[in-house]
């Protein structure tokens, strides 16, 4: 669609802090439970990981909000757990109570026994990407994704989700080795994981660090962006780092190397803008919580971030997931609102 032959999509073009049209458009978790047709499939299976597990259900499901809306970017459908799977935590999901691990990390000895990391074990991932790339469009991009080492890690030590994250916290001080431990390993394990998405065809990685604003920014610095930086270095495809509450430490991820850089909705873009220069994309982000406004004054909070943040280099997207109570028809007002506005 206008899309001259060799014109990179509008996505890769906005990462790159090139010219564009407009600011591309996607959403996390633009695929999930906010959809009545997720809602549909997800109900013909009873654990998430058996949805996650199969490539052409993943397909399915990634072209969802695709075929809804106008948005110029599709994301790997999956779930962060599948690496602390892969090396034997045993992810399951309980009915109504979310993410569980069978084994979690507690101590040194617990760490030993996780299998090395096989990336063939992920196989289904990889095929999933590949089954989505040939689905798109050109002008659509596809982004792959992984959970940030530290986020990864939070999951391996509480086992699940958590309100607090209160045993994770304790060990960084009880046995702060282990979690140096544990977030090397994954460092490596994520590394991996990305370079076969990106071969299957993924042209954007996002790295979810929805865990890192729980740290001291020493400990963020040590346990959270060293082994981010680890896990994608030598990566040939844009990375999108996204730190949930990471809005203090944006100058340390786009010195550590990131080109582009999720941001928060408590955050002020144009101030990011202004601490950051250009060269680093920002990718954000409006408070999801916007979308259960009336229709008039959520186009206005959507034209407030433009304003803040009109030209390139600006990827629109949510300051975090989409929420599972979210009216369908709201991320259509926000969908149209960014598209109708050209960058002056
Ligand atoms: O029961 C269900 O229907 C499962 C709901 C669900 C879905 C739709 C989960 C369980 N994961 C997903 C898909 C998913 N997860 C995607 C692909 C869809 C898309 O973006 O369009 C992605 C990118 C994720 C990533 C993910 N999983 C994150 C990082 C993103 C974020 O929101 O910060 C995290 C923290 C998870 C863990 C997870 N998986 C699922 C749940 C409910 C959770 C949160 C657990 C918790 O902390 O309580």
């Amino acid at each position: 669609m206008g899309l001259s032959p060799g014109t990179p999509p509008l996505l890769l073009r906005a990462l790159a802090c090139e010219p564009v049209e407009r600011v591309p458009v996607w959403v996390m978790r633009q695929a999930g439970r906010y959809l009545p047709e997720y809602r549909e499939l997800r109900s013909q299976v009873d654990d998430f990981m058996d949805l996650v597990r199969r490539p052409e259900l993943c397909c399915t499901l990634a072209l969802q909000p695709i075929r809804r809306y106008d948005l110029d970017a599709a994301i790997l459908f999956s779930d962060i757990l599948t690496v602390p799977d892969a090396l034997g935590c045993g992810v399951h999901f309980v009915a109504g109570e979310g993410p569980r691990l069978r084994r979690r990390i507690e101590d040194g000895a617990s760490l030993a026994r996780l299998d090395a990391f096989d990336p063939a074990r992920l196989d289904y991932v990889y095929e999933a990407v590949e089954r989505i790339r040939s689905a798109l469009p050109d002008s659509v991009a596809l982004i792959g994704f992984s959970g940030s080492p530290w986020t990864l890690a939070a999951y391996m030590v509480e086992g699940g989700g958590s309100s607090d994250f209160a045993r994770l916290r304790a060990l960084l001080y009880q046995q702060p080795d282990t979690l140096r431990e544990l977030t090397g390993i994954l460092a490596g394990a994520v590394r991996e994981y990305l370079l076969a998405q990106r071969d299957a065809g993924a042209q954007a990685l996002q790295l979810f660090d929805t865990w890192g604003g729980l740290l001291p920014g020493h400990l963020w610095r040590e346990l959270s962006l060293r082994p981010a930086c680890e896990a994608v270095r030598g990566l040939d495809v844009p990375v999108i780092l996204f730190t949930k509450g990471g809005g203090l430490w944006l100058e340390d991820m786009r010195d550590a190397g990131f080109g582009a850089l999720g941001i928060d909705w408590t955050c002020d873009l144009a101030d990011a803008r202004r601490r950051l220069g250009e060269g680093v994309a920002l990718q954000g982000n409006l408070d999801p919580l916007a979308l259960r406004a009336a229709p008039g004054l959520l186009r206005e909070e959507v034209g407030r971030i433009l304003d803040a943040h009109p030209g390139p280099g600006h990827i629109f997207n949510l300051g975090h997931g989409i929420t599972p109570a979210t009216d369908p028809e709201a991320l259509a007002v926000v969908v149209d609102a960014v598209r109708s506005r050209a960058v002056t």
